[in-house]
């Protein structure tokens, strides 16, 4: 990308016209199967339609134009985005007779390809572009400011309501800069299922996008009443400061390592830095997409990381006695890093289920010699640093041997054998574990509750006691000998480590299910970071949930309703009102149910509310777990720009 910036910058935006946009086709395709196009019509598909316009804005800073993105989450529901970038082209395009403003939102382009060399690098998961958002708009206006001029089109579910037209004043309250691109659009509700967006997930969006673009100020902007609240987001140095924000509770072994190379039309840069910690935290981006399975870039960064350690290990002579037993998880034990490619966007294969793996070959050898080369570099201007990482290394090669052994004897003595389950685990009588639920149920006295109430056909109660083993400093030898984690991991039956097997797994429903108050917060903190850190898959596959069980009783005589959300319980109120005296019960634990009313609110299927856990919660929750756990230092301060004043300089 790089290279297009500067090569041809300056003549593409003289060149650059709207001779150089193919069509193809019209937006009928998009209606039909809107999944095809965007993913999902949930609220994913829903937040992956205005990324995908976020997207297009922040491809006009990448090309080196736009300098402010700002995302307005308007009070009718709708969504803006601003850019101070060109103004996507007005100009009457010949061969179609037709505005190239019309055209681009209201034509499929191949695959987001947009013809020409102007727009290489693009992002957007799916690179559909706006036209295909605008398909699935209930309505959608754009404004181009472009030669001293606003011109506006409005369109409904992608169809033009106008011609592109000049207009006096924006129709956004806003004081918007002087060229650039404006798009305002509701999302239908024939289409998405949820049309409301969510604050924090447009925000991490939109964060990500500051870190992979440095020196952009992004700005969002939520202006409905409930949820008043604005953040600006500013990094100077880019994926180094994503990597020190996602060590910013740890220590860090070293000042982040940045490397960063121009090969051809393919751009890598990398950020690496070690934390005194065990996991590892690595994530992979190309373009604006974040490619959360990997992929070829990541693969290429881990073998050239290893092989740059080990050769460097030999060659001050540190390995001696143990010269072949660094193997690359010993390299990425407190690793966290950002692999970030920069590619033409017509070139790139994703794979997978959800497209989330880079799968271009050629990539791998070259972000690897790029990487190996850095990483030489690095460590002959940095030996003392160089020897620090070693050190790390070396020490995690020498745990895992100790732990492998302890393991094998632990294994040898059977404890973890499935033949003796643990009897705390009051198991279903199911065995097919799709259809199987396992409650992971805090305390004892919830416990006997839920094995009343539940039914004993498919669904197995395992009462866990107050605080769950601190998997933070815990390595696998240790968790094994802890009773609660042992009896988990033993009624689950995959294993745990190396023998992992998710085949075995005997539920596919494994549901947390805890007090609405600190000490269940925290546990649900606990199990989740024990997922994550040890058996990821589970969640990956989908198959943690966290029950929700009400937070109101309303009883009216013999009416009782119960109620989830503060919403809920007003509304409850009003449909039951007219009766003489209503009790509303607020309730505090899972204590507080009988067992007939915990079965009826918070474990029949008919009823519950589960919400699944995604790996990002997970996540989220090892972060908490970090800070709450963690070492002695309080957290650095946040360089996140939450100052308007600030972050609004440069328009
Ligand atoms: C691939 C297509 C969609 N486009 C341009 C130029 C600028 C530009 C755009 C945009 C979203 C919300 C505010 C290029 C690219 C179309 O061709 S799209 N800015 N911003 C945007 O969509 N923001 C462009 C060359 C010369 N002049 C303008």
């Amino acid at each position: 990308m790089a290279s297009q910036q500067t090569k041809s910058k300056q003549s593409q935006s003289s060149e650059y016209t709207s001779k150089q946009i193919q069509v193809l086709e019209g937006l009928e395709p998009v209606r039909k199967r809107p999944a095809m196009y965007i993913g999902s019509t949930d609220s994913v598909g829903l937040h992956e339609s205005l990324r995908e316009i976020i997207d297009n804005a922040v491809d006009e800073a990448l090309a080196g134009f736009a300098k402010n993105v700002w995302v307005f989450l308007n009070e009718d529901g709708s969504a803006t985005v601003v850019d101070d970038g060109r103004g996507i082209p007005i100009d009457v395009m010949p061969q179609f007779k037709k505005n190239a403003l019309e055209i681009v939102m209201t034509k499929l382009h191949a695959g987001g390809k947009f013809g020409g060399s102007a727009y290489k690098i693009s992002g957007g998961l799916h690179g559909v572009g706006s036209s295909v958002v605008n398909a699935l708009s209930q309505w959608m206006w754009v404004e181009v400011r472009r030669n001293g001029k606003i011109y506006k089109q409005e369109y409904e579910r992608g169809v033009p309501k106008t011609d592109v037209k000049i207009v006096s004043a924006s129709g956004i309250d806003f004081k918007q800069p002087e060229t650039g691109t404006t798009v305002t659009f509701f999302p239908d509700d024939k289409i998405f299922s949820t049309v409301k967006f969510d604050f924090d997930t447009v925000k991490k969006a939109v964060r990500e996008r500051a870190y992979l673009v440095p020196k952009l100020f992004l700005h969002l902007i939520d202006n409905r009443v409930e949820s008043r609240k604005e953040v600006n987001y500013y990094f100077e140095s880019g994926i180094t400061a994503l990597v020190e924000k996602l060590n910013e509770n740890k220590n860090g072994v070293h000042k982040p390592i940045f490397i960063q190379k121009l090969e051809g039309d393919v751009e890598v840069e990398v950020a690496i830095q070690y934390n005194d910690g065990y996991s590892e935290n690595v994530e992979s981006f190309v373009n604006v997409i974040s490619t959360v399975n990997g992929g070829t870039h990541l693969t290429g960064f881990k073998m050239a990381l290893t092989r740059a350690i080990n050769d460097y290990g030999k060659k001050i002579g540190s390995f001696k006695d143990n010269e072949d037993s660094v193997v690359g998880d010993d390299t990425r034990e407190g690793l966290t890093a950002v692999v970030f490619i920069k590619m033409p966007q017509d070139r790139i294969q994703f794979e997978g289920q959800t497209k989330g793996k880079l799968g271009n070959s050629e990539i791998q050898p070259l972000v690897a010699q790029i990487v190996k080369e850095g990483m030489n570099m690095y460590f002959e201007e940095n030996p003392s640093e160089g020897r620090r990482i070693l050190e790390k290394v070396y020490l995690a090669a020498k745990a895992r041997l100790a732990a492998k052994a302890a393991k094998e004897a632990i294994l040898r003595k059977g404890a973890l054998e499935g033949s003796s389950l643990p009897g705390k685990l009051a198991d279903c009588q199911e065995k097919d574990p799709s259809v199987s639920e396992l409650y992971l149920v805090e305390g004892d006295s919830a416990g006997g509750s839920a094995k009343q109430g539940r039914d004993r056909k498919f669904q197995a109660i395992l009462p866990l006691k107050g605080k769950i083993l601190n998997t933070e400093r815990a390595r696998l030898d240790k968790i094994i000998d802890h009773e609660e984690v042992k009896n988990l991991i033993i009624a689950l039956g995959m294993g745990i480590g190396e023998t992992i097997n998710l085949e075995k797994l005997r539920y596919h429903r494994v549901i947390i299910m805890t007090d609405a108050d600190v000490d269940g917060e925290h546990i649900e903190t606990l199990i989740l970071t024990f997922f994550f850190r040890h058996l990821p898959d589970v969640i990956k596959q989908g198959y943690l949930y966290i029950a929700q069980p009400p937070l109101y009783k309303i009883q009216a005589g013999k009416e009782i309703k119960y109620a989830y959300s503060d919403e809920e319980k007003d509304v409850s109120i009003k449909t039951i009102q007219g009766r003489s005296s209503i009790s509303i019960q607020r309730y505090k634990g899972l204590g507080e149910m009988n067992p007939q009313q915990l079965w009826e609110t918070t474990m029949n299927p008919k009823n519950r509310i589960l919400k699944q856990i995604r790996i990002e919660d997970a996540e989220e929750a090892d972060a908490t777990f970090t800070m709450l756990m963690g070492d002695e230092v309080p957290p650095r301060k946040h360089f996140i720009q939450s100052n308007a004043k600030q972050a609004n300089l440069d328009i």
